[in-house]
């Protein structure tokens, strides 16, 4: 189960990287340098996924691959059999009633027909220098970058409501990464594993919101545009 896994390296202290796949971007230079780099984990969705034929995508991945997928989901209709697991992701940083329960329950039906494992996830936009698909998408306002607090207490009742995880995200593509002060803030106040990501393209960066107390960062954007960066971000 892929949240036993993060848990269990939460434990031992063993931080983790997730690379982010979106099947309308992922060429096979891409899904190559994956396979070649073997991640800790690898997601897969998007917040705006224009291509038909997810599904299908979905399988064609996961078939070259060869290993399991946990769905990033931009939108319930993501929902498919050749992921393992899903972060059921509620955007508690917004108050747009359908993506903090709306959505769960139209995708709820398929995901217990597929018998999916469903990793409840807090999840929270923080602003990352730009508007992005996420927050425009979901009409909510990221919680500004020097509001450690704000994103602290958010956590703490995601963390209150039984989630299982916190995803603190600054988008897609983010010009600016989520601040390290506002990690800490986080991570000091929480328990649950805490993801990362949004912006991040340096070893650097990676280094520091793992100092910063994050257990999972995430990494999209920074492989689809230079695959080769996979293998020396992970090294
Ligand atoms: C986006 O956190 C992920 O939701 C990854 O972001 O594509 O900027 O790496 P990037």
């Amino acid at each position: 189960m892929m949240l036993d896994k993060i848990k269990a390296a939460k434990k031992a202290k063993q931080k983790l990287v997730a690379i982010l796949i979106d099947p309308d971007k992922a060429d096979d230079r891409m899904l190559q340098s994956v396979v070649i780099s073997n991640p800790d984990l690898v997601f897969i969705g998007g917040s705006l996924i224009t291509e038909g034929g997810f599904e299908k995508r979905v399988a064609e991945i996961k078939e070259k691959l060869k290993r399991p997928l946990v769905l990033f989901p931009g939108h319930p209709s993501q929902v498919t059999p050749d992921v393992d697991a899903v972060l059921f992701l509620s955007l508690i940083s917004g108050r747009n009633a359908d993506l903090l329960i709306g959505q769960h329950v139209v995708a709820a039906p398929r995901i217990k027909e597929l018998g999916l494992e469903t990793i409840a996830t807090g999840y929270i936009l923080i602003d990352g220098g730009k508007p992005t698909t996420a927050s425009y998408i979901s009409g909510t306002q990221p919680i500004p970058r020097d509001k450690g607090t704000i994103a602290a207490a958010t956590a703490m009742a995601g963390e209150m409501l039984g989630l299982q995880c916190i995803y603190l995200d600054a988008g897609s593509g983010a010009s600016l990464a989520v601040p390290p002060d506002l990690i800490r803030a986080v991570s000091a106040n929480t328990e649950i594993p805490l993801i990362v990501g949004g912006g991040i393209r340096t070893k650097e960066q990676i280094r520091s919101a793992f100092e910063a107390g994050a257990d999972l960062v995430v990494v999209g954007t920074a492989i689809e545009e230079q695959p080769d960066l996979l293998a020396s971000l992970l090294d």
